[in-house]
């Protein structure tokens, strides 16, 4: 049972990387190994025995060197599979299996053999990102190393009260400690990350860790697992594989993150395993009611008179299966709200009885440039439209940037999310 599920999420993964390849060779990284490893291997001669080993796995973990070239005929849907690849995709198999097994192992090692240590994530970090970073940091520090969180964006106002008194920076400030290794979290790329990429060093070792179908492996070290809810999953998953004590302040900082990134349990993403995640994070200590009341129960006035005027701009196009709502610069200044602070807005739309894509559409602080936020549901996959775009996400949960103003951008959107939802239904 338990065997047939992971390979058919293998299958899934496999076809994945196989559309994200082009992409990866196209930028120059990733293959065969990423340029962080290489830098490494070239001025670090003397390596540790886990850095020695990293090549190897990376063949392996990676599942697009050795492994990619066999799986290269394999097509998306598994059951039309040409013969002459199957029993290179069965030898695979097996070999992804205990490369999976050997994530945390190998990471470990590292762990062991490092002392310095930078955690980051995304630019915008959110609930899920910064919970996963806290945790991390916790039992890093837990464990006697000098650790530091270094991110682009500054902390939303609701995820504060779970923040180490001392250790995270937020850009421009940034930690005087030189890392080994960097743990890259929640971030599908490298970009993603923002200016925390230019105090990452060239010979770090990167250990890019996410559940995002987009993410593009760009570590020394990727663990991937988009069928968890929430990168604070693989991080549980992480410190129990290390025998690390998860104290009250990791369960609280990764319940942090399970809660938030499924919508407190209302996403798709709540399956058995996020709750049950959430079940051990109490049982260890989660301060659950701190979390709900700081995260969900304390509206500044000026947030929610925000979220009225945000309200009013609601729109409902193509036969009411998508809806749009908007946030200008100028509303953010009357209401003194910090951008950063509004990342729920982009859930409203698509709670609109009957549409399938909501879409927030946000000035950025570049001049003429519109974030786009899109949730979607009954099927409807917005990671898809998203990267048309040069974004990504999740299937119901994706986001991109695009130039020019809300109005013409919204415009724009529409088009192709009409056309989308028309190839839909139509079964295309
Ligand atoms: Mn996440």
């Amino acid at each position: 049972m338990r065997k047939n599920n992971f390979i058919t999420k293998f299958y899934t993964n496999v076809s994945k990387k196989k559309m994200q390849g082009k992409r990866r060779f196209d930028k120059g990284h990733g293959f065969p190994y990423n340029r962080p490893f290489i830098a490494n291997k070239l001025k670090r001669p003397a390596l540790s025995t886990a850095r020695q080993r990293l090549p190897f796995w990376r063949l392996i973990a990676g599942g697009h060197v050795g492994v990619g070239f066999a799986l290269t005929n394999a097509p998306q849907n598994d059951t039309s599979r040409d013969t002459h690849t199957a029993s290179a995709w069965l030898g695979v198999l097996h070999m992804k299996g205990t490369a999976i097994m050997k994530q945390c192992e190998e990471i470990h090692n590292v762990v062991k053999h490092d002392q310095h240590f930078l955690i980051t994530t995304h630019v915008r970090s959110d609930g899920d990102g910064i919970g996963s970073e806290i945790a991390l940091y916790h039992a890093l520090v837990g464990m006697g190393k000098t650790v530091f969180i270094a991110n682009d964006s500054p902390t939303p106002q609701i995820y504060k009260f779970i923040v180490p008194p001392e250790g995270m920076y937020i850009h421009p400030q940034t930690p005087k400690d030189r890392p080994d290794v960097v743990f890259a979290l929640d971030s599908p790329t490298r970009e993603r990350l923002g200016k925390i990429q230019e105090i990452i060093p060239p010979d770090a070792v990167i250990i890019n860790i996410d559940h995002h179908i987009s993410n593009e492996y760009f570590g020394a070290i990727n663990w991937v697992a988009e069928h968890m809810c929430a990168t604070g999953e693989i991080i549980l998953s992480l410190l129990k594989g290390m025998n690390v004590e998860i104290t009250p302040d990791i369960a609280t900082a990764l319940y942090v993150s399970i809660v938030t990134d499924t919508g407190r349990f209302m996403h798709s993403n709540t399956t058995p395993a996020a709750l049950k995640a959430a079940a051990f994070l109490i049982e260890c200590g989660a301060r659950h009611e701190e979390i709900s009341r700081n995260v969900y129960n304390t509206n500044p006035f000026n947030l929610l008179q925000l979220h009225a005027q945000v309200l009013n701009t609601a729109k409902l196009h193509a036969g009411n299966r998508i809806a749009t709502v908007w946030l200008t610069k100028e509303m953010l200044e009357k209401t003194q709200i910090n951008a950063i602070d509004t990342q729920e807005f982009a859930d409203i739309p698509v709670s609109i009885d009957g549409v399938i894509v909501g879409v927030l559409f946000r000035d950025m602080t570049k001049p003429n440039w519109v974030k786009v936020s899109f949730r979607s549901r009954n099927g409807f996959d917005v990671n898809e439209i998203a990267g048309k775009f040069g974004g990504g996400g999740h299937k119901y949960a994706a986001g991109c940037e695009i130039e020019g103003n809300i109005a013409g951008v919204q415009q724009n959107i529409v088009e192709v999310l009409e056309k989308a939802l028309l190839q839909k239904n139509s079964g295309a």
